[in-house]
């Protein structure tokens, strides 16, 4: 791995991803984002691994995706490359993903903190969509998950002007979860991700499938998708570990089963 660094246990049952091109402030180019698929499937599959955060530095989360390596493309290069096959299978991955971000958070580097499934953020970070202004749009979420995060007003000033969001803004407007001093933004996450790892990992991989799912629905078809998932709970060893630790006055042991 050149661009990202992985430590598969950072904390008990939490893997920690740290985008590492620090001098293009994480610009994302596609070995990168290869890499980060490839981390996230291997996570994705290890048992001991309940939870992912996704960091950059304190200056960048990403400054979008690398600008010099598009630059020169063809409709036809872009069509060839399917940079989205890999973009999906980030979208893909199935274990709670929580974004660490400080710093730039620019369009890649937006939206990819927009697929995970929260984000913390230090008081500094700045989110925007500013492809505008190198003369093409979002491609990777940012029309969608931005307008449905902060509302068409918000999201369509911040595509058509390529402004910037700050944290605190996007905090009111309920693009991320909080904002933190900025020594604290990885802890912060590293925490949530902890609180989240002691679930049962059924669970949460199923209730992370149904709130998604609120984003693809109609009430209807997600009030039943959500059914399905609340039965299949009951099928896992976790759901009796967890009633019967709750009868018995003690603290469930989840296996993940
Ligand atoms: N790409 C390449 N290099 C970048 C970069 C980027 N996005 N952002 C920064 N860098 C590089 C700078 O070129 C500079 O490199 P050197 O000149 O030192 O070699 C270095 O990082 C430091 O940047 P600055 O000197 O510019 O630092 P400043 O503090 O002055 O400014 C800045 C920071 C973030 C405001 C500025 O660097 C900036 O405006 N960066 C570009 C932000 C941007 O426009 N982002 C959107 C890019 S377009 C797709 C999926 C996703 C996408 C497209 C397709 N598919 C699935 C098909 C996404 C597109 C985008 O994100």
């Amino acid at each position: 791995m050149d661009f990202i660094q992985v430590d598969p246990q950072a904390r008990q049952h939490v893997a920690l991803i740290q985008l590492n091109r620090p001098k293009e402030l994480n610009a994302l180019n596609l070995q990168l984002m290869s890499e980060l698929r490839d981390a996230l499937r291997q996570l994705d599959e290890e048992e001991h691994v309940r939870t992912i955060v996704i960091t950059g530095n304190e200056r960048a989360f990403a400054a979008g995706a690398d600008i010099k390596q598009m630059a020169g493309k063809t409709a036809i290069d872009m069509l060839n490359v399917d940079q989205f096959a890999t973009w999906d299978q980030i979208r893909k991955t199935k274990k709670p993903v929580i974004a660490a971000v400080s710093g730039f958070a620019l369009g890649g580097g937006c939206e990819l903190a927009m697929t995970c499934d929260m984000i913390i953020a230090s008081e500094t970070a700045l989110f925007g969509q500013p492809e505008i202004k190198i003369g093409v749009m979002p491609g990777a979420g940012g029309t969608q998950r931005l307008t449905k995060a902060i509302g068409k007003a918000k999201a369509m000033e911040m595509v058509l002007t390529g402004k910037f969001m700050t944290a605190a803004d996007a905090e009111k407007h309920g693009l991320i979860n909080r904002v933190v001093p900025v020594e604290l933004f990885l802890e912060e996450a590293l925490e949530l991700a902890t609180q989240v790892a002691q679930m049962s990992p059924v669970a949460a991989r199923l209730a992370k499938e149904a709130v998604n799912r609120a984003f693809e629905t109609q009430l209807d078809e997600g009030l039943h998708f959500e059914r399905k998932n609340f039965y299949l709970c009951f099928a896992s060893e976790d759901q009796t570990e967890g009633m019967n630790a709750f009868v018995e006055k003690r603290k469930p042991a989840f296996k993940g089963r």
